[in-house]
């Protein structure tokens, strides 16, 4: 049960985008932890997790009958351009033992035929721009699976099919990786010979995990491009010509497309955000982030451009052939699941290549709240093992932040042999983390030489500032910033710790501090621009912005956080609780609520 638990926050502390609610849905009813809506043309729609969230798993015994058949039945028009589908009441208790199989509505899947049509999701601006494909390199497609359903893993293969330029499709690649359900073995083989683009199904007769697995399709692909697909996916249209064109026009270059949702649920198709950019948190779990206020200004004259990111969500990407194994294709020695796409991502920025998202190219992901397959060896130590490995080939000084903070990490570090992989980043000359922390997520934020890092802490209440829990879109953490008493731990807990960087001007005294005051998650203090007199401002902890609003000064002999756009001192309310957050006044010398103590604690 543990372990179930463990992969289900896992997986929903994970890259899930935020639940997306159109304005012209309206609530019919809500249970527990469900919620039905009605769209504008009628339609049902479920949103929220009514199953396979981990609470339910003690339902009726799936028998390996069950598992072992496959069940897709098409009903023509369902799942028609993207639309949700609608289970009739009577089915719904098959329809819920079934989704316990995949963590997903397998019903729903089995009933949306393998060539549905969706929506084309592309700004105007995208339309025509990759549309010459002459002259282009082919490329193979990779596509990994252990126990998919049938209806899913063909469905993928399908939209490839039914929306690629057949001219780019040198062939599919379909790696099985040990899966144990019937229908994917000669039945998968007879159905996939009949197809019109070459199919080849390779199979490990171990469970060797998607890294392994992907090298494998990689080391057979005939196409100069690979552009490698999680077996879940739908691709709609135009989303190859952009990835293979931009890798054309620079052999260094990772693509990736943008990522849509497939509900779990319904199976509808749900847009997702454009301006998304991947990186990571201080325990090295991928997640979005918003594109800084900077990146967003500039592209402003044309949305459509490929945007740079920090890094890759892993599964979708387009990369030259050659130059993926040039630079170490993937680290062998991971592990089932997890980590690659970090390390891939470290690996191209740090040695002179670049990851970016493609804008006009679309690709829907099935997102699941948790996983249904096991993790040989467990999960802890396998993703963790990885994420180990990641770590100390990569990450130079800030390794040994992320094993202080992670000791599930750092059980497993010395387990590591590792020699093979730096010896590659050597020869490949690669440059250091802190240049990729610089150069490449400036707006990160994680410690470094010349920042702040650890607790804030007023020196009336012996209270420090608190990360709140509640969650803000992207599954951020946002809320009025609170206080919580001081940890006195050498290992304080990270939500305590902070990040702003030191000032180090002529007559600055030492430990001055000023900019964004950060912490995990990239979430910054934040309180409104103007001083609204009706209203004292609430300060906030929330997504960081990059905007004046976010920015504080303090220096140590005066003791205030200055807002600087306000020119107001952080607070505590006149009534001197701090349970309902903290507020900005104006700056009073000696003020002892207005007086901080920021207190450092060692990161390396
Ligand atoms: O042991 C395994 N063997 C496999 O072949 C485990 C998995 N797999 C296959 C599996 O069938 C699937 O096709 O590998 C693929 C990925 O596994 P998922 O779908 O369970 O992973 P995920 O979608 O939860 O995970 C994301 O992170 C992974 C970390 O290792 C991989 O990089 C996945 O490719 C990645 N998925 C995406 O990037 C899709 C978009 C997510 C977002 C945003
Ligand atoms: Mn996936």
């Amino acid at each position: 049960l543990a372990i179930i638990i463990f992969i289900v926050t896992l997986f929903q502390l994970s890259y899930l985008p935020s639940e997306t609610l159109r304005d012209d849905w309206v609530s019919v009813r809500l249970g527990a932890d469900q919620k039905e809506y009605i769209d504008a043309k009628g339609v049902h729609v479920v949103v929220g997790h009514y199953m396979g969230d981990g609470t339910n798993l003690n339902q009726p015994n799936l028998t390996d009958e069950i598992i072992n058949t496959n069940n897709f039945a098409p009903l023509p028009g369902e799942g028609k351009d993207g639309m949700p589908v609608v289970i009739p009441p009577h089915l719904s208790g098959k329809m819920h033992s079934l989704y316990l199989i995949n963590r997903f509505n397998l019903m729903a899947s089995d009933r949306i035929p393998l060539n549905r049509s969706l929506p084309d999701v592309r700004k105007k601006k995208c339309l025509g721009k990759y549309d010459n494909v002459d002259g282009l390199p082919k490329t193979s497609i990779i596509i990994v699976f252990h126990n998919e359903a049938w209806s899913t893993l063909l469905r993928t293969v399908w939209s490839v099919i039914v929306r690629s330029p057949r001219s780019l499709l040198e062939e599919i690649i379909l790696v099985d990786d040990a899966s144990t359900r019937k229908f994917l073995g000669k039945e998968l083989d007879d159905y996939v010979s009949a197809l019109s683009v070459p199919v080849r199904v390779l199979r490990s007769k171990e469970r060797i995990g998607l890294i392994k697995a992907r090298l494998i399709g990689a080391r057979e692909a005939k196409g100069q491009i690979l552009t490698f697909l999680d077996a879940h996916c739908e691709c709609t249209k135009g989303w190859l010509e952009a990835l293979v064109t931009r890798v054309a026009e620079d052999r260094t270059r990772i693509v990736c497309p943008v990522i849509d949702i497939i509900s779990d649920q319904t199976f509808a198709y749900v847009r997702s955000f454009e301006l998304h950019w991947g990186a990571f948190n201080w325990d090295l779990h991928f997640r979005w982030y918003s594109m800084s206020g900077e990146e967003l200004e500039k592209r402003k004259l044309d949305r459509t451009q490929p945007f740079r990111t920090p890094a890759m969500a892993g599964g979708l990407f387009a990369v030259d052939k050659n130059y993926f194994f040039e630079i170490g294709a993937y680290d062998d020695k991971m592990e089932v699941w997890g980590g690659e796409n970090l390390e891939l991502s470290f690996r191209v920025w740090q040695c002179g290549g670049s990851v970016e998202i493609s804008p006009c190219s679309h690709v829907g992901h099935l997102f699941r709240k948790s996983s249904p397959y096991s993790f040989p060896g467990g999960v802890t130590e396998v993703l963790y093992g990885n994420l180990a490995r990641v770590a100390l080939v990569w990450m130079d000084e800030w390794k040994d932040f992320f094993f202080r903070y992670s000791p599930e990490a750092d059980r497993l570090r010395d387990m590591q042999q590792v020699r093979s992989r730096i010896e590659l980043r050597k020869r490949l000359n690669c440059k250091s983390f802190k240049w990729y922390l610089d150069h490449v997520w400036p707006q990160h934020f994680f410690p470094m030489p010349n920042r702040f890092f650890g607790k804030v802490r007023s020196i009336v209440k012996n209270k420090c500032l608190e990360k709140p829990t509640g969650k803000g879109s992207l599954n951020q953490p946002m809320g009025v910033a609170t206080l919580t008493p001081c940890s006195r731990s050498k290992l304080p807990p990270l939500s305590q710790m902070f990040v702003i960087s030191f000032k180090k001007g002529l007559g600055d005294e030492p430990g001055s501090l000023e900019g964004a005051l950060m912490t995990d998650e990239a979430v910054c203090m934040d309180a409104p621009d103007r001083d609204d007199q009706n209203l004292t401002p609430r300060v906030k902890i929330m997504a960081c912005s990059g905007q004046k609003r976010q920015l504080w000064r303090y220096a140590p002999t005066r003791k205030w956080i200055e807002h600087i756009s306000t020119g107001l001192c952080l607070d505590l309310p006149k009534d001197g609780s701090d349970q309902n957050g903290l507020t900005l006044n104006k700056c009073e010398n000696s003020s002892a609520t207005q007086s901080w103590l920021f207190e450092e604690v060692p990161w390396r």
